[in-house]
């Protein structure tokens, strides 16, 4: 039986805006959460003496890492070479030169030669003698166009044609090694990539010009005894046969990664003859023709877990005090009702302007002194006059040539041609009413004047909010932190 342990995503040095500095070492304190989160999973590889960890890539935010956060790095990984665990470091594409090929931040444990150590810098497959046997290990690096690809091949392209021809180079090259196993020993491929299959909010974003996306049958390939994956923060099992898995990063790095759970995963992959004796006649033949047919699938069962990690939690709390008599109350109540000991806290609450001055900071800011750190965030909430249409008053309902001629007496500006607006509407919904209220099947929604009645009936006081609407705000955000980060 062979243990495995493989994470990703470590990204150490990133989301300082979240932390503060610790006065007794004078580090950043989310340098240090991610620090400790690193090394509980170095532990775990430790303690249960694993045979093999698989680390999926992105190391650090940039090729580049400042010296104290490589030698954070080097001091947690040289504890598995010490312990004789080999390691396989993947380079994903933070770990790359923006140009040209090579792990920049990862190959100097290759130039070290440090022991138990390789770097997974090209599409290459690595037979690697464990204590339990061997394995083999097919590494599968970030691509960019440069790694399989001149640029005088690619000039004139579309990325669309780009990100094809590549694919077939992949499947090719990937073949080339596929066709180089032994299929009596268990197989793994490494690769840091975005699968097509993964779960994300921002995929659609970084398909464009970011790198591209691998569709999962070129990678679920029966040889395959598991599918290590890393790039996607989020855990996720893209594949049970093979187990083709994302373990996430180990810690968040923004708010986008806040209800996500954070960890590793460990592997079991079990020899099946111990099970099946057909199985185990089959492996020991030396002929030809059965050797051929087998495949490590044949010869092996993964079996895996999903070890979460103790990692920072993040908290937001948003309340709407717009309706409320006592707002600072409410918003302080709002902070004691949630778990804020020791979390990275984001407070956002909407109030309207005359309320602002019932709210005092000092006891909101005491009141989320126990958080790790936080931000406060106030959106003002104006309110809109409509004393100019009060026929659109709560729970009214008027028909849309009504709306209409509400509104033209309103606008002065359109006096002239208020006749004749009238006139071009009545044609309008002369032709268009049986399309626009049969079909809908809501007579409140009218479409041609873009007013929700319904929805204005639904709240007690009219206001408009002028901040942009915060999903839209939470969407763009992410996926404007996800390219950052993937
Ligand atoms: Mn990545």
């Amino acid at each position: 039986m062979f243990k495995v342990l493989h994470l990703s995503d470590i990204h150490m040095g990133s989301g300082y805006i979240h932390g503060r500095l610790n006065p007794e070492t004078g580090l950043n304190t989310r340098f240090e959460d991610f620090v400790q989160t690193l090394s509980f999973c170095i532990d775990r590889a430790i303690n249960d003496q694993v045979d093999l960890v698989l680390f999926g890539g992105d190391a650090f935010p940039d090729a580049v890492p400042a010296p104290y956060l490589q030698q954070a790095f080097a001091k947690q990984f040289c504890r598995l070479s010490t312990a004789n665990i080999p390691t396989v470091l993947l380079v994903g594409n933070h770990d790359q030169h923006s140009q040209g090929e090579g792990g920049a931040s990862l190959s100097i444990y290759r130039s070290l030669g440090v022991p138990n150590v390789i770097v997974g810098d090209t599409l290459a497959t690595y037979r690697i003698e464990t204590k339990s046997g061997h394995l083999q290990v097919t590494t599968l690096p970030w691509l960019n166009r440069s790694t399989l690809m001149s640029k005088t091949e690619t000039d004139g392209m579309s990325m669309a044609q780009v990100s094809e021809v590549l694919l077939d180079r992949l499947r090719v090259a990937l073949e080339g090694e596929i066709r180089q196993l032994d299929p009596t020993m268990p197989h793994i491929l490494l690769g840091h990539l975005m699968a097509d299959a993964a779960t994300f909010g921002a995929e659609k974003f970084l398909a464009v010009g970011k790198g591209f996306t691998v569709p999962l049958n070129i990678l679920t390939r029966d040889c395959f005894n598991y599918v290590a994956l890393g790039h996607v923060h989020k855990h996720q099992v893209l594949c049970e046969n093979p187990l083709t898995i994302y373990p996430g990063s180990i810690e968040r790095v923004d708010f986008s990664e806040e209800k996500e759970l954070k960890g590793f995963v460990l592997l079991e992959i079990i020899p099946k003859e111990d099970e099946n004796p057909i199985v185990q006649n089959l492996s020991r033949s030396s002929k030809t023709t059965d050797r051929q047919n087998l495949t490590s699938q044949n010869l092996f069962k993964t079996t895996y877990e999903f070890c979460p990690v103790p990692a920072r939690s993040f908290h937001t709390i948003e309340i709407n005090l717009c309706n409320s008599t006592m707002p600072q109350d409410d918003l302080l109540m709002a902070i004691h009702r949630s778990t804020i000991q020791d979390a990275v806290v984001r407070l956002i609450y909407h109030l309207r302007p005359e309320q602002v001055e019932l709210i005092q900071d000092t006891s909101v800011r005491s009141a989320l002194s126990t958080a790790h750190s936080y931000t406060i965030q106030s959106d003002l909430v104006m309110k809109l006059s409509r004393s100019r249409l009060p026929e659109l008053g709560v729970g009214a309902t008027i028909t849309p040539m009504e709306a209409l001629k509400a509104y033209l007496i309103n606008r002065e500006d359109l006096q002239d041609l208020e006749s004749s607006i009238l006139e071009a509407a009545q044609a309008l919904m002369g032709d268009e009413q049986g399309v626009m209220f049969g079909s809908s099947g809501d007579p409140m929604f009218n479409p041609m004047f873009g007013i929700n009645i319904e929805g204005l009936g639904n709240r007690s006081m009219e206001t408009i909010d002028f901040t942009v609407d915060s999903t839209d705000v939470d969407s763009t955000e992410t996926a404007n932190i996800q390219l950052r980060l993937l």
